[in-house]
Formats: C-alpha cells, sequence, structure tokens
C-alpha cells in the first residue's frame, strides 16, 4: 500500500493496478448456462421477433416487480422514445438535466422540449417545488429519474400531474428490483423504463423495458416497438424498431438467476465503502436507504472540497493515474450538453443545486468484477491524498505538466 504522496502514479509512481478497474463492467452469471440457452437458439433457428426466450423475460421480469404488463425492448434509450410517445406528450416535458443524457435526447429526437429542473439537494432527483414553476399550457408531461437508483418523490410529482392533466414517465434505468416506500419500483407513474445495458448490475448486452400497469399503453407500445404490425401484412400503427433479440434474453434470463447473488455482492461492496471511507474528511458515500430493497449498483461519493482540501477532478485524476476509471456521472449536467447548451443558453441560471452537485460526485467501481482487496486500495488512495492536502497541493503545483485523465474524459 503506498503511503508516500510521491509514489502516487500521478505524480510518477507505478500505477497501483495492472488493469483497468471499470465502473459498469457487466455481471454474467452462469456461463455455461447462457450458452446452453445461445445453443438451443441457434438450434431452433429463432433469433428474434418476440422469440420464446423475450416471452420469458418479459414474464419474469414482471412477476419479479409485481406489475402487470413488462414490453422488452433493444435499449432504454429507444424503450423511451416509445413511451413518451405512446403516452402522448408533446410540447414540453419536465426533466432533470442531472441524467445521462438519454433522457433529455427521448424527447429532442421527436422535436418536445425538454424543460430542465433542478433537483432536491437530499434526494438528488427532480424537486416537485421547482417543477411547478416550470409548467406552462404546453407542458405535457414529466419524466422523473430514480438516480442511481434512488426513487424520486413519486407523491408530489403525481400529485402536480393530476392538478395539471400531465402524463408521468419515470426513467428507472437505474433502478431495476428496487423499491420505494414499500412498492417495486415500476408500478409509479403511468410507466416505467429499466435499462438492461452492459454496464448496469442486470443486463441483456443491450436492452431495456417499459413496464406499466395500463393495458391499453401497453398493447400501444408492443405495437410501436414491432413497426406497428398488428398482424401479417397488418399495420395499424406507425412504429419503429424496438425489438430485443433472442440472445439479449438469453443473457437476461441467466441474469435473472443470479440477480440476488449481484445484488449481495454490490451490497457488501456498498458496506466495505462505507466502512472505509467513513472518517475519511470531506467524503459521503450516498446513502441506500435500509428500509428499502435496492440493487447497490452505483457507488456514488460526494466530495466536499473545502474539507477533503482536494477536489472531486484532482482525486479523479489520482485515481485515472491509478488505472481506476472512476467516472463524473452525470458531469457537466445535460443543460451543459449540446444541443441543449446552445438552444437554452440561460438554462444554468435556475439550475443551483445540479451545478453544484455535477462538481462533486465521483462513482466507484462495484459489482462481480471487484474484489474487497481492490476496493481496501481504493479506498486508501483516497485516504493517503486527503490526510495530507498541503503536501499533496504542493507536490500537485510542482508536478511536470502531462495529458491528463481529464483531458480525456472532458467533453
Ligand atoms: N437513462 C439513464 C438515467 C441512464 O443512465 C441510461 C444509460 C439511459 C437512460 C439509457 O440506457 P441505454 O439506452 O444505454 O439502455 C454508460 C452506459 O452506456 C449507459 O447505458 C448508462 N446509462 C450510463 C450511465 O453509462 P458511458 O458512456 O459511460 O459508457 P462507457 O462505454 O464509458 O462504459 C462505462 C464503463 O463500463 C467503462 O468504464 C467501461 C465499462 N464497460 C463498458 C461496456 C459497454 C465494460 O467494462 N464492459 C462493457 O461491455 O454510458
Amino acid at each position: 500500500m503506498k503511503q508516500n504522496i510521491f509514489d502516487l502514479a500521478v505524480l510518477g509512481g507505478a500505477p497501483a493496478f495492472a488493469e483497468p478497474l471499470h465502473v459498469g463492467r457487466p455481471n454474467i452469471g452462469d456461463r455455461a448456462r447462457l450458452l446452453e440457452r445461445i445453443n438451443h437458439i441457434l438450434d431452433e433457428r429463432w433469433l428474434t421477433n418476440a422469440g420464446p426466450y423475450v416471452q420469458e423475460l418479459e414474464t419474469r421480469v414482471a412477476q419479479r416487480i409485481g406489475v402487470k404488463h413488462c414490453v422488452a425492448m433493444c435499449n432504454a434509450t429507444i424503450a423511451l422514445e416509445i413511451a413518451i410517445r405512446a403516452l402522448g406528450m408533446t410540447g414540453e416535458v419536465i426533466v432533470p438535466s442531472f441524467t445521462f443524457v438519454a433522457t433529455a435526447h427521448a424527447l429532442q429526437w421527436q422535436h418536445i422540449t425538454p424543460v430542465f429542473c433542478d433537483i432536491d439537494p437530499d434526494t438528488l432527483t427532480l424537486d416537485p417545488r421547482r417543477v411547478e414553476e416550470l409548467l406552462t399550457p404546453r407542458t405535457t408531461g414529466i419524466i422523473g429519474v430514480h438516480l442511481w437508483g434512488r426513487a424520486c418523490d413519486t407523491d408530489a410529482l403525481e400529485n402536480i400531474a393530476r392538478r395539471h392533466n400531465l402524463r408521468v414517465l419515470y426513467d428507472a434505468a437505474h433502478a431495476f428490483a428496487s423499491s420505494h416506500r414499500g412498492k417495486m419500483i415500476g408500478n409509479f407513474g403511468d410507466a416505467e423504463v429499466f435499462s438492461f445495458h452492459a454496464t448496469k448490475f442486470f443486463n441483456t448486452f443491450e436492452g431495456g423495458a417499459v413496464v406499466t400497469n395500463n393495458d391499453d399503453l401497453a398493447a400501444k407500445m408492443r405495437l410501436m416497438k414491432n413497426f406497428g404490425f398488428a398482424g401479417y401484412d397488418n399495420v395499424v400503427y406507425v412504429g419503429t424498431n424496438g425489438k430485443m433479440s433472442e440472445v439479449s434474453a438469453a443473457m437476461g434470463l441467466t441474469g435473472l438467476e443470479a440477480l440476488d447473488e449481484f445484488i449481495a455482492i454490490n451490497y457488501a461492496h456498498y458496506q466495505q465503502y462505507n466502512e472505509e471511507l467513513d472518517d475519511v474528511r470531506g467524503v459521503r458515500v450516498l446513502p441506500y436507504d435500509a428500509g428499502e430493497r435496492a440493487n447497490y449498483q452505483y457507488v456514488v461519493l460526494d466530495i466536499d472540497a473545502e474539507k477533503t482540501g482536494v477536489t472531486r477532478d484532482q482525486l479523479l485524476e489520482i485515481l485515472w493515474a491509478e488505472n481506476v476509471r472512476a467516472r463524473r456521472y452525470f458531469y457537466p449536467g445535460v443543460h451543459r450538453m449540446e444541443p441543449y447548451r446552445s438552444l437554452y443558453p440561460m438554462t444554468h441560471r435556475w439550475l443551483p443545486v445540479t451545478e453544484k452537485m455535477v462538481e462533486r460526485v465521483l462513482v466507484l467501481p462495484t459489482g462481480t468484477a471487484v474484489s474487497g482487496d481492490d476496493i481496501r486500495t481504493i479506498c486508501h488512495l483516497l485516504r493517503v491524498v486527503i490526510e495530507q492536502p498541503s503536501e499533496f497541493a504542493r507536490a500537485w503545483n510542482e508536478r511536470p505538466h502531462a495529458p491528463t485523465a481529464l483531458s480525456v474524459t472532458v467533453q
């Protein structure tokens, strides 16, 4: 373990990890069972178009979260686009800027204006008081994001929606297998969208799903994701191709069998990060509500640079030099990305909490590809720096100029 500031790779030492340690390394599950399923797909020669594995996955996901309908799709971005369209959203829709860019793109892609709204400083999800201030006669809906698996204030958002006749969709990309107020996420609003991307704790390579308890909406989305086909040669609706393939569903079914194991590993990692960073000044691991079910897939640090004496971006640099590929999800905020930055250049003025948080959060590696020893090393590196802030500052200022992690990661 490194003790001296000058042992840090960012100051010329050897990296602590020989290979990159990623955020979002996929969980694989039982490889033999997966290959068995893939062989079966090849034997049957049924590769896509609502095949048996996709149907089985939809049933199992719906059962797991106790929702009436699960419509599997090729990814969560298309799933969002389809749900937005099926819900009849037009004009303006309220969304957070503190999210992955896909939440806003799914609106902009179909000429709907994403109206960026600030977040609550405690939940880091849409602040219902700010939502109310942004409503106009053109507003047709609200898309809340259950950021890092922590639920939005669903009661308050749905109350606003009822009073103003708005649709409510949740981007639950991070929240599969999590609960809110004792009810599984997937049962809130008009519909919710999960991502099953490779980097999610449960993946179908690429994939996603819309879940809903609304029969008509589910039927409409099933048409929309299959070109509007209601049967052979019979198109009844404008549609696109949002179908999930059989090989993706095979991965999903295999992952579902190991879901509780993945969650247990994530939970152990989350607990270990908490313990190891407990007394590190200015570093807080964002908590999961112990009274709810959670997938624990994102370990997110909130860095208070006034207390650490080191900025979040410096910590990022330090970790990248050690081969720890920590991420600044979701820097710099969607409102500061194109086309939104040019289309709505003043937006930052009413997003003070978002503007603050994008400078503070750091997401660390977890999941089945990460070991307890890896976590111990990562936490030790953070401690070495934060416990010697003035030595570090001096060495940092004197270091030779070199290409940095930020020059790689800044958009
Ligand atoms: N809404 C929200 C709130 C979301 O967070 C997302 C996606 C969506 C909607 C849209 O869902 P999808 O349409 O993707 O289903 C990653 C994911 O690509 C993205 O799905 C995810 N959110 C986002 C938070 O993270 P990037 O641009 O950071 O991915 P990338 O390629 O940098 O990979 C992240 C890390 O994972 C890297 O360290 C490398 C590692 N990795 C990645 C892949 C693909 C692996 O180790 N193996 C892999 O196969 O977006």
